[in-house]
């Protein structure tokens, strides 16, 4: 079998079957309450991806979740070792050959067409993940939209609540890459050809979270980290290409004038958002397989599935400030999707000044806006450790000394600790907490070095025997 690339979610499926990190539920579920609760569930407790063979009301469907949730699952779909993960992802998105995808023909993402008066988005077992969202999300959907002044593409994972069985709305704010390309469109009073993918393989799910700099399609990084040109068709109602081994596609148009309300969400930092007004996304054609498999993803509170594919985020942003800053060393997204995020610097390249200057840089850059709380420690932390952190911060930080706060900076909009209207919506502060050692000539404990034991050879052969058993 097949261990990498995957080349589509169903090859993807039976390669975590056969290594044990699938289980197959064959029990009838229900689509409002049951998925969600269960997937909350496994995000707590770390447990394997989920495929459901009966969904209430959608015989034939197969519906799974969970794929991603553990940094061992995004490993085994990104081909990547483990161990040193973000850096790992890192070096390949920045290093990996970039692979035009190639054009097939009889994509099986095109096995079924449903096209004029045959539309109906209720054929899609879509969960809800709350008790007050009505109608229900589709959370997993890709959105590709193409820039009409060049040949960027750009995909991302949106949200998009139903509206009708042929319409459903999507939020991507302006400052997102699909709201640049559509604030180009509504420039020039054109409607907007537009495409969700749902149910692609696993690497390119994990491309739908990261965040290149403008005008910079995500797709080529497929080759980047498979080594393999993606294989795409192009849709049949507009001219955007999808990946060919997909589940589902729903092509359609969105207009630049029409809105609709949308709302409650189970937003990522964990509350309710109120209620936006949207653009409309009119589906002109759903395409899929003869037998498709739906994707759910569990936003809200974390932790959860949407939450744990911010490993891209940490991947990006390290590669990116990286640039700015070379000493940088790893990056950690703690909560709130980055709202608190930890960062470790190079201990033996500190240099006066060196984690202001990194806090600057990453409030300068795209790929920092949403930081809030930055740790910045030694690399002989583990960021992405949390308990690490903290003992920097107990044992290295003093608040008088060590605190930095960069007031009205741009934050997110979904910040439940903002105001959402009016003044000061979507400011934020800023504020980094220095965790590093101070510099030389520093006081006398430090000279010391750390007060740990030291594994010998010989602890080391007691500590395979009796701990690794
Ligand atoms: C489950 C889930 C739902 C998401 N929903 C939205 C959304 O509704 N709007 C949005 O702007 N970003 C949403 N995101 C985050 C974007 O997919 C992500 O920030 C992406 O990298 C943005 O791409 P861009 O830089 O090309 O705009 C969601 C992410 C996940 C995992
Ligand atoms: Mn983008």
């Amino acid at each position: 079998m097949k261990n990498f690339p995957f080349i589509s979610m169903r090859e993807w499926i039976d390669h975590l079957s056969s290594v044990g990190l699938l289980v197959e539920n064959d029990q009838p579920v229900k689509l409002r309450n049951d998925i969600s609760a269960l997937s909350k569930q496994i995000a707590d407790k770390g447990g394997p991806a989920v495929l459901h063979t009966n969904v209430e009301g959608h015989p034939g469907w197969r519906l799974m979740h969970d794929g991603l949730t553990t940094k061992h699952k995004q490993a085994i779909a990104l081909g990547i070792d483990e161990k040193n993960f973000c850096r790992n992802l890192a070096d390949k998105l920045a290093r990996g050959p970039r692979i035009r995808p190639i054009e097939i023909n009889n994509a099986p993402c095109q096995e079924e067409v449903f096209t004029g008066a045959d539309i109906d988005l209720a054929l899609l077992p879509a969960p809800t993940t709350t008790q007050f969202e009505n109608p229900p999300y589709i959370t997993a959907g890709i959105q590709h939209l193409k820039d009409p002044e060049s040949e960027w593409v750009n995909m991302a994972i949106r949200r998009f609540q139903l509206k009708s069985s042929r319409s459903f709305c999507g939020l991507f704010a302006p400052y997102t890459h699909d709201g640049v390309i559509y604030q180009r469109y509504i420039d020039q009073g054109k409607s907007m050809p537009a495409a969700v993918v749902i149910g692609a393989d696993p690497v390119y799910f994990m491309l739908s979270q990261l965040s290149t700099v403008p005008g910079e399609s995500e797709i080529p990084l497929w080759g980047a980290i498979t080594g393999e040109p993606l294989q795409i068709v192009k849709c049949l109602t507009n001219d955007l290409y999808v990946p060919a081994h997909a589940e589902i596609i729903i092509e359609g148009t969105i207009d630049p004038t029409t809105r609709v309300f949308e709302g409650p969400f189970s937003e990522f930092p964990g509350y309710f958002s109120g209620c936006f007004s949207l653009p409309l996304f009119n589906v002109t054609a759903i395409t899929m397989r003869s037998d498709p498999i739906y994707y759910y993803l569990c936003m809200g509170m974390e932790p959860g599935e949407g939450h744990e594919l911010h490993s891209m985020v940490e991947a990006v942003t390290l590669s990116a400030i990286q640039e700015i800053i070379p000493e940088l060393s790893d990056v950690s997204i703690l909560s709130c999707g980055g709202f608190t995020t930890a960062m470790s610097v190079r201990k033996d390249r500190k240099r006066p000044g060196l984690v202001r200057q990194l806090a600057m840089a990453v409030k300068g850059h795209h790929v920092g806006r949403l930081i809030k709380n930055l740790f910045v420690c030694d690399d002989d932390i583990d960021v992405h450790n949390p308990a690490h952190v903290m003992w920097a911060m107990g044992s290295r930080f003093q608040g008088e000394r060590d605190i930095l706060v960069i007031n009205d900076v741009i934050g997110c909009v979904l910040d439940p600790s903002i105001p959402s209207l009016g003044r000061d919506s979507n400011l934020i502060s800023c504020s980094i907490f220095d965790c590093t050692e101070p510099m030389a000539p520093y006081d006398e404990p430090y000279k010391r070095g750390l007060a740990l034991p030291d594994m010998t050879a010989s602890a080391k052969e007691a500590y395979e025997r009796i701990l690794k058993k």
